[in-house]
């Protein structure tokens, strides 16, 4: 039987997953990658739009906030494991949802617990780095505190409400944290790279940026993988062609940033590590 991988791909609105997952597929499509499609995917409907304005160098707009679709990629590695993909796409804001309501709806439930890989997206270029208690004296949150009107105005940073959300899939998905976990297998992806501007490793940016997300995970899964992405290399807009991309094609676009430091432009790495690792 084949090995299906079901990615839980996680990420609240605006991280890039519509556009990781349309120029994934085109690479699958087109080009020398470590994957190879090997059949005729299915339900492609949700990426053929974002393909289309990829393909005229324009970036695809913001998936609607009910969409929840999943499109099969049946794939194959160098070795020949074949494996079936299972790709989501579905608009960011019923992650955000998860934890805003404290609650997972039954049909995410599911996905998490039928997930082989969680694959997690992170867009460090458009979270606050909030102030803490070692970059504040202590005085200023003594203060805030003497308001009376902070409770009421508090909201966790962004690192929390991630530590949070991981949290709760960790419940949902009953798994026992007694000791750290080997699977499912967390990667997290930090996306549109090109946008950090930095030389440092992925896992180092992210131990610097977001350290109690870091310390988090690191404390409950044994091999957690940090990449860097750049699914697009560039910022495209949604109105004005990008000509380059136009021209030599998408697919020439993008590279990701391996856990060693080294770069890549194969996008699909990240997750033929997965396949390679063994389900
Ligand atoms: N610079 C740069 N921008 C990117 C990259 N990938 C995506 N973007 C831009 O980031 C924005 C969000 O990308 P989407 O793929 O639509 O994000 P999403 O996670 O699907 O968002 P929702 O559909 O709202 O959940 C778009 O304006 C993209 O053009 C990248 O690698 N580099
Ligand atoms: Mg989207």
């Amino acid at each position: 039987m084949a090995a299906q991988h079901t990615i839980l791909l996680v990420g609240e609105s605006n991280v890039g997953k519509t556009h990781y997952g349309a120029q994934f597929l085109k690479r699958l499509m087109v080009k020398e990658c470590a994957l190879k499609m090997s059949g005729a995917p299915t339900n492609l409907e949700a990426f053929t739009t974002a393909l289309g304005c990829l393909t005229e160098g324009k970036s695809t707009d913001h998936t609607p906030a009910s969409t929840y679709v999943e499109s099969v990629w049946p794939i194959v590695d160098a070795a020949g494991r074949y494996a079936e993909l299972v790709w989501p796409d579905y608009g960011g804001e019923q992650i955000r949802n998860l934890v805003t309501h404290r609650r997972i709806p039954a049909t995410w439930r599911e996905r998490v617990i039928g997930a082989t890989d969680w694959v997690l997206l992170i867009r460090l270029h458009s979270l606050r780095s909030e102030d803490d208690l070692f970059s504040r004296p202590l005085q200023s949150f003594v203060a805030t505190e003497s308001q009376g009107e902070a409770a009421a105005a508090y909201e966790p940073s962004d690192q929390a409400r991630i530590v949070e959300l991981l949290q709760m899939l960790l419940y949902a998905a009953q798994y026992q944290l007694d000791r750290r976990l080997p699977k499912p297998r967390l990667t997290i992806l930090l996306s549109c790279w090109d946008e950090l501007d930095t030389t440092e490793l992925p896992a180092n940016l992210l131990a610097s940026r977001l350290p109690m997300l870091w310390s988090f995970v690191r404390s409950n899964w044994i091999s957690p993988a940090v990449i860097g992405l750049s699914a697009l290399e560039r910022a495209l807009s949604k109105t004005d062609a990008d000509q380059e991309y136009a021209i030599r094609g998408p697919e020439e676009f993008g590279y990701v940033i391996l856990p060693d430091g080294s770069k890549n432009t194969d996008i699909t790495l990240p997750i033929q590590r997965l396949m390679a690792d063994g389900v």
